[in-house]
């Protein structure tokens, strides 16, 4: 009700909602359902008690200090003009030129996306990050754009965290109505793994430029052109940014490495600048562009292209700030960083740490630094509740040279790889992943073709395979889903082909496309879809259900389910969410505003003959029993 109250809201859909669109209309905000949204939400905490989070090793509630946060920040002048006021009132244009003027670097923010996809596996909550959103914008607000969507956010978002991304999106835009909000697009794979028809990008980028995304990194995992060009399409019918992307791989200052040469990058910006994007982004994706590399590659980009160049890059070697302090020596706009507390290693450089290295430096950001470092305390704060889920990682890890792991996969293989009992085979599995992309003729690796080499490195490992067992005896070998799909061109073609005997021995003599396999995909049946999705979920659903069912059908279904199950678990405190509550513990769950459920637990029984515990709550001092059954 909460959302579908909001949604259609004339107020809403004429994108008007701001704060005060809360103030104004507090009904929006109540539940009509109280008491089943309170047995419902006591149904988690008591199976979250008992039987813990998936990935959270069992065990006892962990005691966190309090997050000291007060938004004490004055509303923005009235006299500052934000990169949003910029692009709402002068267009793309517009956009373009104040960004080409400006004489700082500019800062695009990734805490609430790549930071925590790339620390702890894209497990932070929407609610801890609405805490925030306000504040953010007051302190902050010459920062060019939020990244807080896109990439993994939205599949996991439904998969773990019981949680509707495009409910994040709207909540966070309602909050942050003047801060231009970033997304990874993932070219003709959206927000998923595979290649979409192109009704579905199209719609799937209306549908987010509508809900408030402005800006569009698009890239495709093997920087192959025609894989980005109908989302860039998309991007300009809706009049927010397409930034067209190149992955970097290589290293263009090492004269051995060919492939992907100064050259080459230059080219492919010109492409995409001709394709119609109205900044160009280098994808770091990795980390191992090298300050000099940075330095050449920049000044060669703002010397080819018209359009503003945004620079990523991922701190898990440690030379994070120097390469952006060179990039900002060659010109570089716009660079992404973090809220110190949540950079560094795989996520990217510290904010606070580039302001502080470009002192004396007239390109210095332009940030009220002391706010900069009142945000951090806010993210320093909550950091501790998702330790369960981080890489570990805790220093800089130079190898990223010469593996050229991208930042959000390494913890991601070292789970994959962990849950095939090959934990302890890590350092082989990551020396592995660099002998495959040399098999594979040397490719971009970025989602989703790094899976595809994460998946060959963990099968040649587990099946003790070399190079040459793969080569000789290949055709009796059943390869990863993922590589045969590769290989068949599935998710198009990398640079300089395919290697030809490989591709036989995977694909068994079959042929692979060569071709888009865009250009082949039948159209999806939006109406179609909508009446098969409609029983399913039992109301009709809206645009944006049916495009999270397109892409992610059984992951939405279950989402579904649980969100019946277990109504709106994303009000629980985060620590609560991920452990349950301790014996005698208090939480107040804040169900709607001044509407508090206040909830201990008393007491929990020890499992009967069938494992079922007895769980004594008191909710706002009335005594409640669930039942829950033991799992372990
Ligand atoms: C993603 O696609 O999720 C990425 O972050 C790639 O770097
Ligand atoms: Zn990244």
């Amino acid at each position: 009700p909460f959302m579908l109250n909001v949604i259609d809201h004339p107020t809403f859909q004429a994108g008007q909602a701001n704060t005060r669109f809360i103030d104004n209309t507090p009904e929006l905000f109540n539940f009509p359902d109280d008491t089943q949204q309170e047995d419902k939400m006591l149904k988690y905490i008591g199976n979250t008690t008992v039987n813990g989070f998936a990935d959270v090793a069992q065990h006892s509630k962990k005691y966190y200090p309090d997050v000291e946060f007060k938004d004490n920040f004055a509303p923005i002048d009235k006299k500052i003009v934000t990169a949003k006021d910029v692009l709402d009132e002068q267009g793309v244009a517009g956009l373009q030129s104040w960004l080409l003027a400006k004489k700082e670097v500019l800062l695009t923010d990734t805490t609430m996306r790549d930071a925590h996809q790339s620390l702890f596996a894209t497990r932070m909550r929407t609610k801890d990050m609405l805490a925030v959103a306000e504040a953010s914008q007051k302190a902050l607000p010459e920062l060019f754009s939020y990244e807080m969507w896109g990439g993994a956010t939205f599949d996991v978002a439904f998969r773990f965290l019981n949680e509707n991304p495009w409910d994040r999106l709207r909540k966070l835009r309602t909050a942050m109505p003047r801060t231009l909000f970033q997304m990874l697009f993932r070219g003709s794979n959206a927000v998923g793994y595979q290649n979409y028809p192109d009704n579905v990008i199209r719609e799937f980028i209306l549908e987010s430029a509508k809900s408030g995304i402005d800006v569009f990194r698009i890239f495709d995992s093997l920087n192959w052109v025609p894989q980005m060009e109908k989302s860039i399409q998309a991007v300009k019918e809706t009049g927010k940014i397409a930034e067209g992307t190149i992955c970097y791989t290589g290293d263009i200052m090492d004269p051995k490495r060919k492939k992907y040469s100064l050259a080459y990058y230059k080219q492919l910006a010109l492409d995409l600048q001709s394709a119609g994007s109205d900044i160009i982004a280098i994808k770091d994706m990795a980390g191992v562009l090298k300050p000099e590399a940075a330095y050449e590659l920049v000044a060669t980009l703002k010397d080819a292209l018209d359009v503003p160049v945004h620079l990523h890059t991922h701190d898990t070697t440690g030379n994070g700030i120097f390469t952006y302090a060179r990039a900002v020596e060659a010109g570089v706009d716009v660079v992404d960083v973090a809220a110190s507390a949540l950079s560094g290693t795989t996520s990217q450089p510290s904010m606070s740490s580039l302001y502080y290295a470009l002192a004396h430096n007239d390109r210095q950001p332009a940030v009220d630094i002391n706010n900069v470092e009142a945000i951090n305390r806010y993210w320093q704060g909550i950091r501790p509740y998702y330790q369960d889920f981080s890489n570990g990682m805790t220093g800089p890890q130079t190898d990223i040279y010469q593996t050229q792991m991208p930042g959000g996969q390494y913890s991601n293989l070292q789970q994959q790889a962990k849950a095939l009992g090959l934990g302890d085979r890590w350092e082989e599995v990551k020396e592995m992943y660099a002998t495959v992309n040399d098999m594979f003729g040397d490719i971009i690796k970025v989602t989703p073709s790094s899976k595809v080499v994460g998946d060959m490195a963990l099968f040649m490992i587990e099946n003790n395979l070399t190079p040459d067992d793969v080569y000789d005896h290949g055709e009796k070998l059943d390869f990863p889903e993922s590589v045969i799909n590769f290989f068949a061109g599935n998710i198009g073609q990398p640079v300089g082909g395919f290697p030809k005997k490989l591709q036989k021995i995977v694909l068994k003599n079959r042929q692979g496309l060569t071709v888009r396999p865009g250009s082949l995909a039948k159209p999806a049946d939006f109406e179609a879809t909508k009446a098969e999705l409609a029983p399913k979920i039992g109301h009709e659903p809206s645009k944006q259900e049916v495009l999270s069912y397109i892409l992610y059908p059984k992951v939405f279904l279950e989402y579904q389910a649980q969100h019946k199950q277990y109504g709106h678990v994303s009000l629980l405190d985060t620590p609560t969410f991920f452990q349950g509550m301790r014996l005698g513990e208090t939480v107040n769950v804040e169900l709607a505003r001044g509407k508090t459920m206040i909830v201990k637990l008393n007491q929990v029984s020890e499992p009967d003959v069938d494992g079922i515990r007895t769980l004594y709550f008191s909710i706002n001092g009335q005594n409640q029993e669930i039942t829950v059954k033991d799992n372990s």
